[in-house]
């Protein structure tokens, strides 16, 4: 195949969950927002190219390629699709985070279905050696800036870093971690920017997936022994997957993250302010400077402009 490791690599590769979007409408017209928001602002070389790749069911691949025609018309730049079929990559997912799991899914049964949830965690493992960086974005985003400007962030992490994210914009890891915060009342663990750890949030992810690979501690830290270890030692529970796997190995380890600025994933899901948390919640959902990409998380209005 073609060499796709160089530094001038020409192909931008972004990865996007896209199941069950036939049964939603509210996921469609999410979709159809990203779409048109990335291709209006998306700007590239003549010789480079946009990878989309989407995890994805039948019946999801159908629709997503018939709205991409619409969604891709006035694209000034080259693009490809690739869709990758969920229950294969479910079946090479699920004995690498089988273990985790049971301490970041819903409910007390580690399902096999749930695997998926934690793709970008094993995400090196999973895609080709020839793939060395992978954007994984969220749908309900609206991009105002050009998507090529997100991988230059690549360039900034620093040795022993492996993934790009934005901290987490709501009180959720203070809720999370109640009880090693009652444990540890000096901790950082939950506490807001900027001293504190707030924990990530998932919806836009730089993967370095060369670095990934070639990190002795974060392989080491998806051993069941060693996830066990710090599920305990945190007394964590969470049902966000791979953003709760990210975020408590962050309390231990947040040299593994490249802090993305704010901007890249304004989040704008207000939830915990009506339920507990309005009196801190202006700390953690403050995010000053440009916003480049808004998400509208938890079903949340973006604004038009
Ligand atoms: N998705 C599907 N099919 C579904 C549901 C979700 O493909 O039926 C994909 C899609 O890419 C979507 C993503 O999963 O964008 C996340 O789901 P979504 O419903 O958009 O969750 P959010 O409300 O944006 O986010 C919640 C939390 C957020 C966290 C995320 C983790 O608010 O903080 O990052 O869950 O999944």
């Amino acid at each position: 195949g073609e060499d796709t490791s160089s530094p001038s690599d020409p192909h931008f590769h972004v990865l996007m969950m896209f199941t069950k979007i036939d049964k939603s409408r509210s996921l469609q017209e999410k979709f159809r927002v990203a779409m048109l928001s990335m291709v209006k602002h998306g700007d590239f070389l003549e010789e480079e190219v946009l990878v989309l790749h989407f995890v994805s069911d039948q019946a999801s691949q159908e629709l997503g390629q018939r709205m991409l025609q619409e969604v891709l018309l006035d694209a000034t730049f080259q693009y490809e699709v690739v869709f990758h079929d969920v229950v294969e990559l479910t079946h090479k997912l699920f004995p690498i985070v089988e273990a985790m799991q049971k301490y970041f899914s819903a409910g007390s049964g580690a399902y096999y279905s749930d695997a998926i949830f934690f793709l970008s965690v094993a995400m090196h493992h999973i895609m080709p050696q020839s793939l060395t960086r992978i954007v994984q974005v969220d749908l309900d985003l609206k991009y105002r800036t050009n998507i090529r400007d997100l991988f230059q962030q690549f360039d900034h992490f620093p040795s022993g870093a492996v993934l790009g994210i934005t901290r987490e914009m709501q009180p959720v890891y203070r809720h999370t971690f109640w009880q090693y915060r009652k444990e540890n009342p000096q901790t950082k663990v939950g506490e807001p920017p900027p001293d504190g750890l707030p924990g990530f949030n998932s919806g836009v992810m730089l993967l370095d997936l060369r670095a990934m690979r070639a990190s002795p501690l974060y392989n080491q830290l998806l051993e069941p022994g060693n996830v066990a270890k710090l599920a305990d030692q945190y007394r964590f529970r969470g049902h966000l997957g791979d953003q709760d796997f990210f975020s408590m190995i962050g309390m231990e380890h947040p040299e593994l993250f490249y802090a993305l600025a704010c901007g890249w994933n304004r989040q704008l899901c207000t939830w915990w302010r009506e339920h507990g948390y309005g009196d801190v919640f202006q700390l953690y959902y403050r995010c000053d400077g440009p916003v480049y990409i808004y998400h509208g998380n938890c079903n949340t209005a973006i604004p038009d402009d």
